[in-house]
């Protein structure tokens, strides 16, 4: 299994060096640790210098697997569902350069807190109409800039639509674009699946996943609570699953702890 972990680069408040050297020291700690990558939890990649950025993760052997967009709806408010036209476009043309960055770092897009959440003014009817909208307008985008949007069911206490694998997996094949792929956040699977049924459904899928986010059920490091990491991982592996599975957790201690807790304990269950 390849690993990766979630970080930001501070974009909003650091000049182009600062970005630079921010993420070549993430390099420098996390390459030894044996990540394969490093998620990038961004704002504004217009921001970042994106071909240096691949520069120099290239030249430590690393990847960016992912993009992650949800700080688009949490920082500026712009969603796929809203009722107003014009933040829809926004969230688009926000998704849109993440794409254009994509090209260049080949990473996944994710498509997760973006799609925003029901408001009192509206009905989930409408919402999830835009949704779908807003959707297959970025999937043209996509399909124009060869790059993979990754949709991510989400537990119901953050958003409201697709919170299950089975509803997103509707939801991606009725839209049937190439470019459109389905990711699997172990938290959410935890909240959101039958705990009895999902392992034999997971191995029925798993060839249809392309992204993994792990954090145990305390939103910790694996290894924190009480999923099952081990029987996870390894319905992917047997799947000859080739992507890669991102910690996205609180970071608490710290960063460090987090990266480093969690290679000692994939070591401890046998995935690494
Ligand atoms: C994003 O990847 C995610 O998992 C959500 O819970 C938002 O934090
Ligand atoms: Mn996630």
């Amino acid at each position: 299994m390849k690993f990766s972990i979630v970080s930001g680069l501070n974009e909003l408040n650091s000049s182009e060096k600062q970005i630079l050297d921010k993420y070549s020291q993430l390099c420098e700690f996390l390459s030894p640790l044996s990540f394969k990558g490093i998620e990038l939890a961004i704002l504004k990649p217009e921001n970042i210098p994106v071909k240096e950025i691949k520069g120099i993760s290239d030249s430590y052997g690393m990847e960016i697997p992912a993009l992650g967009t949800g700080s688009t709806f949490l920082r500026f408010r712009y969603s796929f569902g809203d009722l107003d036209s014009n933040i829809r476009e926004k969230a688009i043309d926000r998704i849109k350069k993440y794409i254009e960055f994509s090209t260049i770092s080949n990473s996944k897009v994710i498509i997760g807190l973006i799609r925003g959440r029901f408001t009192y003014k509206n009905n989930p009817e409408t919402e999830k109409r835009n949704i779908i909208d807003s959707l297959k307008k970025c999937c043209r985008l996509a399909e124009d800039s060869n790059v993979e949007l990754i949709f991510e069911p989400i537990n119901r206490f953050e958003i409201d639509s697709y919170n299950t694998i089975k509803d997103t997996l509707e939801m991606i094949e009725e839209i049937g674009s190439e470019n459109l792929k389905l990711m699997v956040d172990s938290f959410h699977t935890h909240l959101e699946e039958d705990p009895i049924t999902i392992w034999d459904y997971l191995d029925s899928i798993a060839k249809k996943v392309s992204h993994l986010h792990l954090s145990d059920d305390t939103r910790r490091a694996p290894g924190t609570g009480h999923f099952n990491f081990r029987r996870f991982l390894n319905i992917f592996e047997k799947n000859n699953y080739k992507g890669f599975a991102s910690v996205e957790t609180i970071m608490k201690p710290s960063f460090e702890d987090v990266a480093k807790q969690t290679i000692t304990y994939m070591k401890s269950i046998n995935i690494l």
